[in-house]
């Protein structure tokens, strides 16, 4: 499976929930999907894709998606840790799992050699779990998330392929847009 059909599929089901995306090509593909306002697209902060989105979940009763990656989640292990303790009811990780580091040269990561993020998951108290590698088990899998209590974490084996351009998004922009899909602009006068 491609990470860009993937990210489609994720896109198209998440309906208006918030997305955060890891960043490289997982944001830019997210962009090239389908830009909404309700993406959080992460660049440079790597490792935080999914801190993120934790914070996100704990502050909120929707939904929340984090698109992660292997090697950048392997970075920050912990973070599942704190998904496993605060078992947010509304949280979904999906880990695009291509066993590398693909943005700085494709170096084999960690996933690559052995280690299982599902385990990972399971032994950090998250019991919702699933490895996927086609898009009909990806579908099922975050399809039942959406409507599931959570902490859900889902592994999905990548294939890598070509990426696509570089997406014209700004962190800051990124950070108004988002914020403002959550608190209603003050009206004139008021
Ligand atoms: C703290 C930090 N260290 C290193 C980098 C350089 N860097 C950018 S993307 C990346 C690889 C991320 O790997 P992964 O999360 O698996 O995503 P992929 O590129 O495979 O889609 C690295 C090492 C960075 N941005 N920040
Ligand atoms: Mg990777």
């Amino acid at each position: 499976m491609h990470r860009f059909e993937a990210t489609q599929l994720v896109s198209r089901l998440a309906g208006d929930a918030p997305i955060v995306s890891n960043l490289g090509p997982s944001s830019d593909e997210l962009w090239h999907a389908g830009h909404r306002d309700r993406n959080f697209y992460t660049y440079g902060s790597m490792g935080l894709c999914s801190s993120i989105a934790l914070g996100m979940a704990l502050a909120t009763n929707e939904e929340v998606i984090s698109l992660d990656g292997d090697g950048s989640l392997l970075m920050n292990l912990g973070t599942i840790a704190s998904i496993g303790r605060e078992k947010p009811k509304n949280l979904t990780v999906v880990v695009w799992d291509n066993e590398q580091w693909g943005q700085t040269g494709g170096q084999t990561s960690h996933t690559g050699t052995g280690t299982d993020l599902e385990q990972v998951a399971r032994s950090c108290g998250i019991t919702r779990t699933k490895t996927v590698s086609d898009l009909e088990d990806l579908e099922a899998a975050v399809s039942e998330a959406l409507i599931t209590d959570g902490p859900n974490f889902i592994v999905a084996k990548i294939e890598e392929t070509e990426y696509l351009p570089v997406a014209p998004v700004e962190p800051e922009f990124t950070l108004y847009r988002f914020r403002n899909t959550f608190v209603k602009p003050r009206q004139p006068g008021h």
